[in-house]
Formats: C-alpha cells, sequence, structure tokens
C-alpha cells in the first residue's frame, strides 16, 4: 500500500491505496476529478471536519440517506432483526457505514465519493477520513474503487455508469403498472377474493396481476395451501384471462424451520461456524434461515422451483428476503455473501428466461445486470411513521409510509440501470391513517420512478378515488431533477426535503 496524493477540489489529499489513476466517465463528462483506485482498505484523508455523510443501506429496506453527523441515529434492535435491517456487520459501525457506496458532503457542496466497482464492498467515515474495504474474497479480486469529487449529480452518475459496465444493466422500456394484493389483504389472499379483485379492477389499465405472500405452503414448501385448492396454475390462467399478466411473490432463497424442506435437508443452509444454521430474520411467527446457494443440490432445487412458477403461468416474479443467502457464514463453496447471492440470482435469472424479476429485500450492487427491478426502500404502509420501531428500536426500516420515502428518495441514481421500485401508492381513505398530502408525496414518488403499483381493492374506492387511480395508470408527466429532493413533475416543482431527514422520530 502507497501514500498517493490526488486532486480534489483545489487542494491535493493523501490517499492509502495500492493505485490510483485518473479516469474519464462517459456518463457524467463535467467531472474532472474522477479515479480508478485499487486496494482494500484504501483510506483517504479529507479535510471536511464534521461532514454530512450519505449512508447507503445493503438492501431493500436498509435505511438510505444523507446523514448529519449529530443524526443521534443508535444502533438498531433486537439483534435477531439485524439481517433484516442491514449487513449485519454494517451495524457495527452504525450509521456511519454503508454498503458499496459512501460520500461526503464538501462546505461548498460538491460530494466526494467512493463507490465499491466490485461485490462485498463497504465504506465508513469519521471527521478525518472516507474508507474503503472488501470484506474477505478467497481466491482474492480486483479491489478496484471509483473515487470522485464534482456535483452531486455527476458523482453519482458517473459511478452508475462503471456500475453498469460491470454488472449490466436492465430494465429499459416501461415499467409495469402492478396491482399488488400485499397492502390491503396482507396474509388473507384466497382465490375468491383475488378473483372478485380481478372482476372489479376491469377497466384499470394495469400490465400485471400480482399475487403476494400468502399462498404458500410456508417458505420452503412453494405450494399452493388449502386457500388455492384449484392450484396456482388455474389461479394464473383466470388472471390471464382478465387481461393482465399473472406476477407471484416468492422468497426462494428463505427457509423455514418448519418446512420439509429443511426437514429433509437441514445441509442446505448458510451456517455458523458450530455448524448451526444461521437465523436470516423473524417473521410469520418463527425464525427463519438463507438457502446455500452454493451447494449443487441448492441449485438444482432452485432453477426446478423457478421453472415450475413459469409453467404454472406466472411471468413476473416478485422475489422477496433474497438477502437472507448473502449473510456471512459458511457454504458448501467458500465465497463470500455478495457472491453467493449473486451465483444465486444467476440461476434464477437462468430458470427464469425472460421474465419480469423485480427483486425486494435484496443486496443493492449484487442484484444489477441480473434483476429488471428492484424495491429501493422500506415496506410502506397505510401510516405515516412507524413510532414503535423508530423510537424505541432505533430502526428506521420497519414498514412506514415516511421510510419507504427517505431511503427510496436517496436510490433514485439507481435508474439508469434498474427499474426502480418505491413500492406501492395509495388511493383509499378505508383503512388508511394516511394524510392527503402523504398520498399524494407517494403519489409523486412513483412517478419520479415511472414504477406505479397500488394494492387498493376496488370496492374500497370511492369513485374520486378511483378516478385518481386511474389517471395516475393512465397518465405520466414529464420528470426533471432540479437538486437533491427537488423535481420538477408536470407542470410542478414539489420539494420533498421534508421528508428526507433521518433522526429518532
Ligand atoms: C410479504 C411482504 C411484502 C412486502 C415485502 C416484505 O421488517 N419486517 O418485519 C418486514 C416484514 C415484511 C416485509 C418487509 C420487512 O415485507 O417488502 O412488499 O411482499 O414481504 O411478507
Amino acid at each position: 500500500m502507497a501514500s498517493i496524493l490526488i486532486d480534489i477540489g483545489e487542494t491535493q489529499l493523501a490517499l492509502q491505496a495500492d493505485s490510483a489513476e485518473p479516469i474519464v466517465c462517459k456518463e457524467a463528462p463535467l467531472l474532472t476529478q474522477a479515479y480508478r483506485v485499487v486496494g482494500s482498505p484504501v483510506a483517504l484523508l479529507h479535510p471536511f471536519d464534521e461532514a454530512p455523510f450519505y449512508r447507503h443501506g445493503w438492501h431493500s429496506w436498509s435505511l438510505t440517506a444523507w446523514l448529519q453527523p449529530s443524526c443521534g441515529l443508535l444502533t438498531p434492535k433486537p439483534e435477531i432483526r439485524w439481517p433484516m435491517i442491514d449487513h449485519p456487520s454494517l451495524l457495527a459501525w452504525y450509521p456511519f457505514s454503508g454498503s458499496g457506496v459512501g460520500a461526503l458532503q464538501a462546505p461548498d457542496g460538491n460530494i466526494l465519493l467512493l463507490g465499491a466497482l466490485e461485490l462485498d464492498g463497504f465504506v465508513t467515515a469519521d471527521e478525518q477520513t472516507l474508507r474503503g474495504a472488501y470484506w474477505q474474497a478467497r481466491p482474492p479480486r480486483p479491489r478496484a474503487w471509483f473515487l470522485a469529487y464534482g456535483s452531486e449529480e455527476e458523482v453519482f452518475a458517473g459511478y452508475a455508469g462503471l456500475l453498469g459496465e460491470r454488472f449490466g444493466r436492465r430494465g429499459q422500456g416501461a415499467p409495469p403498472r402492478v396491482w399488488c394484493s400485499w397492502y390491503s389483504l396482507y396474509r388473507t389472499i384466497n382465490e375468491t377474493v383475488l378473483k372478485d379483485t380481478l372482476s372489479g379492477l376491469a377497466g384499470l389499465p394495469f400490465d400485471v396481476f400480482q399475487v403476494d405472500d400468502g399462498w404458500q405452503i410456508c417458505l420452503g414448501d412453494w405450494q399452493a395451501n388449502s386457500e388455492f385448492s384449484s392450484g396456482m396454475d388455474v389461479l394464473a390462467q383466470a388472471i390471464r384471462d382478465s387481461g393482465y399478466r399473472p406476477g407471484l411473490w416468492l422468497a426462494p432463497l428463505a427457509v423455514a424451520p418448519q418446512s420439509s424442506l429443511f426437514q429433509q435437508h437441514p445441509d442446505w443452509l448458510v451456517r455458523a461456524s458450530d455448524g448451526r444454521p444461521i437465523v436470516a430474520g423473524h417473521n410469520w411467527g418463527d425464525v427463519f434461515y438463507g438457502l446455500d446457494v452454493t451447494h449443487p443440490g441448492v441449485q438444482e432445487w432452485l432453477a426446478g422451483l423457478i421453472s415450475r412458477m413459469r409453467k404454472w403461468g406466472y411471468d413476473y416474479l416478485k422475489l422477496d428476503f433474497l438477502y437472507a443467502a448473502a449473510l456471512p457464514g459458511y457454504r458448501h463453496e467458500n465465497i463470500t455473501g455478495d457472491e453467493a447471492y449473486r451465483k444465486g440470482l444467476e440461476i434464477i435469472r437462468q430458470a427464469a428466461g425472460d421474465a419480469y424479476l423485480l427483486v425486494c429485500g435484496s443486496p443493492i450492487i449484487a442484484s444489477l445486470g441480473l434483476a429488471d427491478g428492484m424495491r429501493i426502500g422500506s415496506d410502506v404502509a397505510p401510516f405515516w411513521d412507524n413510532h414503535e420501531r423508530s423510537a424505541h428500536l432505533h430502526d428506521l426500516s420497519g414498514p412506514s409510509t415516511l421510510n419507504a420515502l427517505r431511503t427510496s428518495l436517496h436510490r433514485l441514481w439507481l435508474r439508469p440501470l434498474i427499474q426502480v421500485d418505491p413500492d406501492v401508492t395509495f388511493f383509499r381513505t378505508r383503512y388508511n391513517l394516511l394524510l392527503p398530502y402523504q398520498k399524494q408525496i407517494l403519489l409523486e414518488l412513483a412517478q419520479i420512478t415511472g414504477f406505479r403499483a397500488t394494492s387498493d381493492l376496488p370496492a374500497w374506492l370511492d369513485e374520486s378515488e378511483r378516478a385518481a387511480l386511474q389517471a395516475f395508470l393512465e397518465n405520466q408527466p414529464d420528470v426533471c431533477r432540479l437538486d437533491r429532493y427537488r423535481y420538477q413533475i408536470g407542470d410542478h416543482t414539489t420539494d420533498f426535503s421534508p421528508f428526507a431527514a433521518a433522526w429518532p422520530t
């Protein structure tokens, strides 16, 4: 490792790295201070003292925001939920740590960005240094980074451009308009209510009708439960007969302890050093585990599972809780969590053919080039703040419209690489505590991304709400970014800054 002087702004800063060379970014032609840096760790001594830090969470739901040094965020509790919140190792330096990319804001408004160009990179910051490192990979990979200083738009565009070259881009074209069963029916779905919903939606121009969690026996046993006794293929046909593309939710890399998959293949899971499976989170009334996708048996099972969903007739798959297979742990093959996950997603992509893959609860960087769409924030909810989790458990990743807005707003730079899903918009007043302006803000965020979805049941909408939904699906206004939080949307400007800050609420 060498100490290298590089030009940043008007000065030269000391960088500890193996090498650094200036580069020109196609996607950010105005960027004059951009470098390709190699090393792990790399550390840059910066002069900005207590500067705002851009923290980028590891997976869809993980807090992503510009943080003030005084934001006062504490490490979230309880530990059993850590993997659902962020990469467990990042939580050790929480909140001034990020996955893949991190940035500091200089007093003049310019941004110093350090972004990993390989999997498994993380960035941390304090008053003197901006550091990047890779989790151990064997055999060692090239440890390349993008380091740039310039306007926020340019440094993120430059980084996105290089990520696209490295991992690929998908999701060109118009994002689908989706009706999703989760944020109204939650797990209480059955054939009758979904068929009634299909009839009620007649005339609304959705592209996809997506069945969410609740159709399966349990995580791992991806067969229809007793609420879907006609079979999932029959439901797919009913969806197609109504003029929509059938969409299905599944968490293919997560396994429930009561599943027959777990009983039959206890050796198919990511394990701790004592050989026991690693707990990937707690939901569905129990813990759940992550699949070891480096195991040949798992690979065959996974490809078979996805082919089965395709044969049932689903060509839009919402793949959820994917981080479960990316957690640090012991696997059949000695590779890192992000590498293992990407291998799993490659197998899924191969088996899915040209189906639309929406990843959710997924590592962000490791999904690029393989998924078509990506949830870029936590879940919305028919309420504003998840006060219990935000204030008492210090967890800003729980379902709430505020949490979803905040994190999604800070991931819009991913748009050139993948279709970004900010989660559903609400039109209903029924069973909804959101105020009109809160619903409007969510709607406008969806217009920025172009990814338009709702879960509202047609029977819950009055005439004017249904008309608003219809207009939302039929018209897509022109959108122009004005600055970090201000967007021109059609003929008006919206300032999202009141929803961007992160502190315990
Ligand atoms: C289905 C849901 C929906 C939703 C997904 C995901 O932190 N949590 O407790 C937590 C629970 C559920 C969750 C996200 C986080 O939601 O994002 O759209 O598909 O699963 O179970």
